[in-house]
Parts: structure tokens; C-alpha cells; sequence
């Protein structure tokens, strides 16, 4: 496909091309599916066209009178077996994967609000410590040119390329749920409880997905918007969002944290305030 990868296009086929290694599972496992189904139907159709013909009562006019074939019986029960087997274990496999993340690098919480969803980060690495922000689709009347409409949001989740990244999901209000297709996610935010995931991009960009589970009036324009970038420009990125609160400086990095460049927690503030008029 010709257009980036992580949205969704005019007349699109299939699914968005696979920017995770579970969402490249993913598409396996759906043309492993297609092979098996058409087989399926193609046999299918052929016997009942031999059938059809074979059985017509001009080529066939007495009709035989046994009610039972033990062979027949013994395949028509071992191949629908051999065809689960084949489905059955990669598809265990690929669940597997999904489930249980290799050699997690990062950790980042997704939490579903009514409507918006925020990010923390529990381990920015280099710098020790914690930040949060939160995620607002940004308004049609707002779209800069190339923006997508209903999916491009103010802050998105910044992520770098190359890492494992395990998403820990939640929600502080109702039901939501975070799913971006091209990644192979989607994961219930649960009120009270933490569900995981998590994912890893090979190629920069930004990677769309929207709350799945129907969670109110703005359930629709509560978007999800991954950016990958790479690991040098994550680390200017954390260190940006890191320098910023006044109550986390420490005497040996002070120097580099006065020049605040903005202040997210500021926006967060008025940005709720917003919310609640
Ligand atoms: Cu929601």
C-alpha cells in the first residue's frame, strides 16, 4: 500500500499492514484461515456437485439401502480432526505469544477516561522519573492540513522503535477499550483492574487505533495515536516531558531543568478544567 500504514484508507481491503510482530502473526494466522476455509467450501462444492450428478434418479434409479460405511465414518471424523490440529496449534502459539511478552524494555499505562484516554510513564529510564499526560482528539475545526479527522489527538503515546513495550491498560471511569489495528491490540480498560499487552515497531510513524467498547456519548472521538520515533528522538522527547515539574528538580540536574520549554501539568489542569464546564 502505497499510503502509511497505521490508519485506515479509503476503500480499504484486508487489514492494515502489520507494524507489530503479533499483528504479522495476526495476518498468518487470517491467510492460514482463508486456505483452510476455501479448501473447505471448494471440497464441499465439489461433492455436492458429484453428488448432483452422480445420484440423479436417471443414473441412479435404485437407491442403495445401507445406513452405515465404518471407512466413511472413520474419515469424515479424522480429517475435520487434522484440520483442527492444523488450525489448533498455531493458533495456540500465536495466543501465546500475544499474552506473554519477551524481554519487556518498557512499561507504559494507557488509562481510558470519559473521553480521553492519558499515558504514564512509570519508567522513564534515564532520568528516574515518573510522568503522565493525558490524550484529546483534536477537533475537525482545529485539523491542521494531513491531520486525520477523529484520529490524530494533541499528545500522542511517543514510543521508540526497536523496544518491547508492555502496555498496562485501565480505566478510571467506565469501560474502554485501547486498540490499534495495525499493532494486533485490543485490550478492555477495566474500572479496578490492570490488563496487559504490549508491542514493538520496527518503522517510524504514527500508528491509529480507537476506544473499542462502548463507553458514552464521546466514545467516538476518544482516539489512540502511537507515535514511533527513534530511540534518540524518544530520549529528547522523555527529556522534555521530564524537565518540566518544578517539585522533581534535583540539585545536580538543575541546571538543565530551568529552562522550562512547557508545562504539561499546566495543560493537563485547564485541559480538565475545559472538560468539566
Ligand atoms: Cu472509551
Amino acid at each position: 500500500m502505497s499510503q502509511s500504514s497505521g490508519q485506515p484508507h479509503p476503500w480499504q481491503l484486508n487489514f492494515q499492514d502489520a507494524a507489530s510482530p503479533v499483528m504479522e502473526g495476526l495476518h498468518d494466522m487470517h491467510t492460514l484461515l482463508l486456505y483452510v476455509i476455501t479448501g473447505i467450501a471448494v471440497a464441499v462444492f465439489l461433492l455436492l456437485g458429484y453428488i448432483f450428478y452422480r445420484f440423479h434418479h436417471h443414473r441412479n434409479p435404485t437407491p442403495m439401502t445401507f445406513t452405515s460405511c465404518p471407512t466413511l465414518e472413520i474419515i469424515w471424523t479424522i480429517v475435520p480432526v487434522i484440520i483442527l490440529v492444523v488450525i489448533g496449534i498455531p493458533s495456540i502459539r500465536l495466543l501465546h505469544k500475544m499474552e506473554a511478552p519477551q524481554n519487556v524494555e518498557m512499561t507504559i499505562k494507557a488509562v481510558g477516561h470519559q473521553w480521553y484516554w492519558s499515558y504514564e510513564y512509570p519508567d522513564a529510564k534515564n532520568e528516574g522519573q515518573h510522568f503522565e499526560f493525558d490524550s484529546y482528539m483534536i477537533e475537525q475545526k482545529d485539523l491542521k492540513p494531513g491531520q486525520l479527522r477523529l484520529l490524530d489527538v494533541d499528545n500522542p503515546m511517543v514510543v521508540p522503535v526497536d523496544t518491547v513495550i508492555r502496555v498496562l491498560i485501565t480505566a478510571v471511569d467506565v469501560l474502554h477499550s485501547f486498540a490499534v489495528p495495525s499493532l494486533g491490540i485490543k485490550r478492555d480498560a477495566v474500572p479496578g483492574r490492570v490488563n496487559e499487552t504490549w508491542f514493538s515497531i520496527k518503522k517510524p510513524g504514527t500508528y491509529y487505533g480507537q476506544c473499542s467498547e462502548l463507553c458514552g456519548a464521546k466514545h467516538g472521538f476518544m482516539p489512540i495515536a502511537v507515535k514511533a520515533v527513534s530511540k534518540e528522538e524518544y530520549q529528547e522527547w522523555v527529556k522534555a516531558k521530564t524537565t518540566v515539574k518544578p517539585e522533581t528538580q534535583s540539585g545536580a540536574k538543575s541546571e538543565e531543568k530551568s529552562n522550562h520549554q512547557e508545562d504539561p501539568k499546566k495543560g493537563h489542569v485547564i485541559k480538565r478544567h475545559k472538560e468539566n464546564a
